[in-house]
């Protein structure tokens, strides 16, 4: 699975290349916030790599799930040098306001938000099969973008249309301190097909294995 993952071309489309995209490029001494529901996950899948020991993985359950996942980060962030926060879009709005904290007490964080314009979670599940009522309940689109929360906040903001602009504004973010605020657009449907179509390569590579065994 480890090598069909890192066989993979990295796209900005795909929400778990983030992590592929970063993974070696974090500086020792590194705390890696990964918020839910798909970030955490992608992280499990994607965040393969030797040279990543030095980074500490947190993530929250919240008091519900998607809840405080800013705020959470912020405090870890005191105990690291370097600092990088991976969300989607709800968990991002649902604690925006934890970026006062950061503001007040001069914290550094490269935030990653992931916009699919809603839970992208739920396209995964059963649900997504009823499109009657599947985006009014659990899609959640918003519509919103994320530069005039960055502004509020005194954030540096940059939307990013691409995995090259990503590793360098994650480097810049990092070497710079102060909250960077980078965003990734992207789209619920399509994300699951291209991770479905990773899982049945990883499924055609071990079948290969086993009958080439
Ligand atoms: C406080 C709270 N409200 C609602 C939920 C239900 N919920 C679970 S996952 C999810 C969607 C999360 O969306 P996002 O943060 O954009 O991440 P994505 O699913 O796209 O990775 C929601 C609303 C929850 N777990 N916690």
């Amino acid at each position: 699975v480890k090598q069909v993952v890192l066989s993979e071309t990295l796209r900005v489309e795909d929400e778990g290349h983030v992590f592929l995209a970063i993974r070696d490029r974090l500086p020792p001494d590194t705390g890696l916030f990964v918020g839910n529901s798909m970030a955490i996950r992608d992280c499990e899948t994607y965040f393969v790599s030797p040279s990543a020991q030095d980074v500490a993985i947190y993530c929250n359950r919240g008091a519900n799930g998607i809840d405080g996942v800013i705020s959470s980060a912020l405090g870890t962030s005191l105990a690291h040098q370097h600092n990088v926060l991976i969300l989607g879009d709800l968990s991002a709005l649902h604690d925006m306001n934890a970026l006062l904290l950061a503001r007040t007490y001069q914290l550094s964080m490269v935030i990653i938000i992931v916009n699919n314009d809603g839970g992208g979670i739920f396209s995964f599940l059963p649900q997504a099969q009823h499109p009657k009522h599947y985006e009014s309940l659990f899609g959640t689109p918003h519509g919103l973008q994320f530069n005039a929360m960055a502004a509020m906040y005194g954030a540096v903001y940059q939307q990013i249309p691409s995995i090259a602009l990503l590793q360098e504004a994650v480097t810049q973010g990092l070497n710079h301190g102060g909250v960077h605020l980078l965003e990734l657009t992207t789209q619920r449907e399509p994300n699951v097909w291209s991770r479905r179509a990773l899982t049945q390569r990883a499924h055609q590579a071990i079948s290969n294995n086993v009958s080439e065994g």
